[in-house]
C-alpha cells in the first residue's frame, strides 16, 4: 500500500464517499442552507404544500454539532434563507402560482406572511440562530447563488470548498451545491446534516451527488467532519 499523499499546511482529511475530502479550515465555508420555520416547522410553507415537516428535524442535533466545531475552529459560516421581499417583486409568477399550497407565498399564516423576509416563519430555526458575524444570505431561488451576493461573499473570503447542510436535500441543497459546483467549489454534504420531506429522496438525493466519481460533490456523515476537525471527544458530542 502506499502512503497517503502529504496534507497542505493546515488542512484536515474527511472520509468521505466517493473519497477522502481534503480541506483547509481558512478557506472552507459551513453554508447552512435555508434552515428556516417555514420549512421545519407546522405553520409555514413547507406544510402548505403538504409536507410533514418534523422530517427535517433530524438534521438540527449534527448541525448543532458542526456548528459548534465550526465556530471553535474559526471556520467561515453562511446561513441561507429563502424568502422574499414583502411585495413580492423578487416572487416570480411561476414560483408564486405553482402548485396548490393551502397557504401562498406572501399569504398570512400563523408564523407571519409565508415565506417573506422578515417574518417570523422565514426566520432561521431557533436552535441554529446565526451568531453575530456570520453571513446570512436572503435568496429569492433554491439555489444561493442566483440573484444573492454569496459568490461575492466567497470570493472576499478566498473560499474554495464548501460543507453543505440544510433543507431540502433535493431542492435547494441540490441547487446550490450544483451551481458551487458548476463555478469550480469543491463542495461536501453532510449526509445527516441535510433532510427531505421524502425518504426516497433524502436517499437518491445523496447517491446522485456522489455517483459517477462524485459527479458534483462529495458526501459524508456529520461525524466524520466534527472527528478531523477536532478529534477531542468533547466536540464529537461523546462524555469526556
Ligand atoms: N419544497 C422543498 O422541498 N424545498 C423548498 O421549497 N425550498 C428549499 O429546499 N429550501
Amino acid at each position: 500500500m502506499s502512503a497517503p499523499a502529504p496534507l497542505p499546511e493546515g488542512a484536515v482529511r474527511v472520509p468521505a464517499e466517493p473519497g477522502e475530502f481534503t480541506l483547509d479550515v481558512a478557506t472552507t465555508a459551513l453554508v447552512i442552507i435555508d434552515m428556516q420555520r417555514d420549512f421545519c416547522e407546522p405553520g409555514g410553507f413547507g406544510e402548505t404544500l403538504g409536507n410533514d415537516v418534523s422530517r427535517l428535524r433530524t438534521t438540527i442535533p449534527p448541525l448543532q454539532r458542526v456548528l459548534a466545531a465550526a465556530r471553535a475552529v474559526g471556520m467561515t459560516v453562511i446561513h441561507t434563507r429563502e424568502g422574499h421581499l414583502p411585495d413580492l417583486s423578487d416572487c416570480p409568477a411561476a414560483k408564486l402560482h405553482r402548485g396548490s399550497p393551502s397557504l401562498r407565498i406572501g399569504d398570512p399564516g400563523p408564523m407571519g406572511r409565508i415565506l417573506v423576509r422578515g417574518e417570523y416563519g422565514q426566520g432561521i430555526v431557533d436552535e441554529l440562530t446565526p451568531a453575530p458575524g456570520e453571513v446570512v444570505i436572503d435568496k429569492p431561488g433554491k439555489g444561493a447563488f442566483h440573484a444573492t451576493s454569496f459568490g461575492d461573499e466567497l470570493a472576499a473570503r478566498g473560499i474554495t470548498r464548501l460543507v453543505v447542510g440544510g433543507v431540502t436535500t433535493e431542492v435547494c441543497v441540490h441547487t446550490t451545491v450544483r451551481e458551487a459546483n458548476d463555478r469550480g467549489y469543491e463542495c461536501l454534504v453532510l449526509a445527516d446534516g441535510v433532510g427531505s420531506y421524502f425518504p426516497e429522496f433524502q436517499r437518491v438525493g445523496l447517491e446522485m451527488i456522489t455517483a459517477q466519481g462524485g459527479i458534483f460533490g462529495w458526501v459524508a456523515p456529520s461525524t466524520a467532519l466534527l472527528s478531523a476537525l477536532a478529534p477531542t471527544p468533547a466536540l464529537e458530542g461523546t462524555p469526556s
